[in-house]
């Protein structure tokens, strides 16, 4: 019995030394934060953004703990292909894409035509980022990027992003007051992170200001992104193979940071046991990914496989994950057999 209630103390006495160290580094974390966002703002002020913007937007900036959760546990880095893909691409998600196309056909047939990007992509992009903008993130962007900027992880990535989200403040790109998008400070129908809206995106109903969250200016800067990246119309993503097991281990790719060994598909012809039912071109050149292999425990190394092609690697550049990648490339291809 005494034994009893001395356990009960001492577990008790345990549980206020955690609370009371948890609240003295959260505290701690703060102040630390705030020194970060004063040296963050002489930081912005000399990369040339105004004094009056810097200290607008950083007045009220905070340190988002979920931001850093989420960074540790990102979909893409613990679902299998197969669960990924389907979860991302079913008919539900294809009958609400043709809703939108068919109410916004005109915008969307008149862009398509104007940057050669098909349209059935710029769907499945915006079906995989924000399902059609019903998914456009309520975080308040600046204080994401500056909780990742203060984060160790990514931090030298995330400053730049905040600065240059701020410089676009201050010409008067984007308004300051729409500013809330996913926990990694991407914003809009697309998910552009600023550098990328520095870069492509566009105000094409000309009315001076770009808004993300529109369809005119979000589909046209999604197609303008994708054309000025190269992009090829009409030209394959990614096509499932069999692979025979005598294939060598250096053509399997598993990461998307470095896509190697290359080859014309016919190069890979003994590795490929449907080689004679692939309908491609077989002089395209092409690279092998098993995207499980890394991420799955106890993954067969040579299922799924897939050959992948220029187009894949341009998907790559949106989001560098393989199964994001794979899940764009499948609903566009849903929504071609519905188009
Ligand atoms: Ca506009």
């Amino acid at each position: 019995m005494l034994l009893k209630k001395m356990q009960k103390k001492l577990i008790s006495i345990y549980f206020l030394l955690i609370l009371s160290f948890s609240q003295s580094s959260s505290l701690a974390n703060n102040s630390d934060f705030d020194t970060w966002v004063k040296s963050f703002k002489i930081q912005a002020v000399k990369s040339g953004v105004s004094e009056k913007v810097v200290d607008e937007v950083m007045s009220k900036v905070i340190f988002l703990p979920n931001v850093i959760k989420y960074d540790r546990f990102q979909p893409e880095f613990y679902e299998d292909t197969r669960t990924y893909v389907k979860k991302r691409t079913n008919k539900k998600k294809v009958k609400k894409g043709l809703a939108l196309y068919k109410k916004e056909k005109s915008t969307i047939d008149k862009i398509e035509k104007e940057f050669l990007v098909e349209k059935e992509l710029l769907l499945a992009l915006m079906g995989i980022e924000t399902n059609f903008g019903k998914y456009l993130g309520k975080m308040d962007i600046v204080s994401s990027l500056a909780t990742l900027s203060f984060d160790k992880r990514r931090s030298e990535f995330f400053t730049k992003e905040l600065i240059i989200l701020l410089k676009l403040v201050d010409q008067n790109v984007i308004d300051r007051k729409i500013l809330f998008g996913s926990w990694a400070g991407a914003f809009g129908n697309f998910q552009f992170m600023p550098r990328t809206i520095q870069n492509y995106a566009i105000d094409y109903n000309k009315n001076t200001t770009i808004e993300l969250k529109k369809t005119e200016d979000s589909f046209a800067s999604a197609a303008n992104y994708l054309n000025k990246i190269g992009w090829k119309k009409n030209t394959p993503c990614f096509i499932k193979i069999n692979l025979d097991i005598s294939i060598p281990n250096k053509y399997l790719n598993s990461s998307a940071a470095n896509i190697k060994n290359k080859k014309k598909v016919i190069y890979f012809k003994k590795y490929i046991k449907n080689y004679n039912d692939l309908k491609i071109n077989k002089n395209l050149e092409a690279a092998i990914i098993t995207p499980d292999i890394d991420i799955v425990p106890g993954a067969n190394t040579y299922a799924p496989a897939y050959l992948i092609f220029s187009n894949y690697e341009k998907v790559l550049n949106w989001n560098r994950s393989l199964r994001f990648a794979l899940a764009v490339c499948t609903l566009k291809n849903n929504f071609k057999n519905e188009i």
